[in-house]
């Protein structure tokens, strides 16, 4: 996994700086990161007031989601000066290979995908992976069913290959509403970052989901099929019954970040469930002698294509 190259004596600063966690104080206030921008950070404190903050040095990244501590320094200014112990942190890969934070403190991922673009499973797999092993509740939604014809019941196969293994999968329109009660219910007591490659809906639903803020829908280019990328600053909205979306436009198609130095497995729920029936215990489910995986291929029992991502995957460790 590419890493943001740090100093030994960079991290020691940083981690120097979010331990210390100041004890409550008249001047001290907690908060939760709304948006952050060209070094202003927006944060809502627990009575609900929005107050702009810089930050204090050798923080680190800091994110939506982010729960901090904030100080007033006097004169109606303020500034974060620590970072509270995450959950977990969403991080993608750009496009140099490097690792970059998206969000702090999900409870869940919404991975989106549409009847058109076609779904790419073997992208799906990787964000599944990516989600798994940043702690993250991935659930899978399908957008624009209105293009589907009535008879077919199960488009590529998502309910199928997926739920079995314990995923939420939704069918839905965010232009014709189908099944959007049921869409939105998923919002519900969570935090939830939408991703999901261009053109699939994710900024329909963001707008169907907050009908009263501005959400740039990108149009469709009749051409290709590619929606054009819009880029403005990721924000944290707060939804009905406790639920948080933080939208982060402009990256809400992220490459999913994978670490290479944890077992694939664990992204592939139905292989993992069956690893400790293999005769080795270090069974890598290739070619090995006595593997309950291979067998469970042949047998029907694992969805082929999953098993061909999951080697696919394995070759590029
Ligand atoms: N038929 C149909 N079209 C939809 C639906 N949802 C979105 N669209 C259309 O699909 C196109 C892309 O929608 P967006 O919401 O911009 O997609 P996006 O995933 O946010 O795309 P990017 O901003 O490029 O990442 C637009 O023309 C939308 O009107 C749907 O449920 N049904
Ligand atoms: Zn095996």
């Amino acid at each position: 996994m590419a890493k943001r190259r740090l100093s030994k004596q960079q991290k020691k600063r940083i981690q120097k700086a979010q331990d210390a966690v100041p004890s409550h104080s008249q001047n001290h206030s907690d908060g939760l990161v709304i948006s952050h921008r060209g070094g202003v950070v927006l944060v809502e404190t627990p009575d609900m007031n929005l107050i702009e903050c810089k930050l204090k040095s050798n923080l680190g990244v800091i994110v939506c989601g982010d729960q901090v501590v904030c100080e007033d320094t006097g004169n109606d200014a303020f500034r974060v000066v620590a970072i509270k112990p995450r959950e977990n942190l969403l991080q993608r890969m750009d496009g140099s290979g490097k690792v970059r934070s998206i969000a702090a403190n999900l409870s869940q991922l919404m991975i989106c995908l549409a009847v058109k673009p076609e779904p790419n499973l073997f992208l799906l797999d990787q964000y599944l992976l990516s989600a798994e092993q940043q702690n993250i509740n991935p659930l899978i939604i399908l957008n624009k069913l209105d293009l589907l014809s009535a008879s077919e019941e199960d488009p590529y196969r998502l309910k199928s290959i997926y739920q079995p293994m314990g995923y939420t999968v939704v069918f839905t329109s965010a232009i014709f509403g189908q099944n959007f009660d049921q869409l939105k219910s998923l919002f519900d007591h969570q935090t939830t970052v939408l991703s999901g490659v261009s053109g699939v809906g994710k900024s329909s639903i963001t707008r169907a989901l907050l009908p009263d803020i501005d959400i740039k829908i990108a149009e469709i280019s009749e051409a290709n099929e590619e929606g054009r990328h819009t880029t403005r600053t990721s924000r944290l909205y707060h939804l009905s019954n406790n639920g948080h979306l933080i939208d982060t436009p402009g990256i809400r198609g992220f490459n999913p970040l994978i670490d290479t130095s944890q077992p694939l497995s664990t992204g592939f729920r139905e292989i993992s469930a069956l690893a400790d029936r293999c005769r080795f215990s270090n069974c890598k489910h290739v070619n090995e002698p006595g593997c309950a995986v291979i067998d469970a291929v042949s047998a029907g029992e694992i969805f082929e294509i999953r098993y061909q991502h999951y080697l696919k995957l394995l070759d590029r460790q």
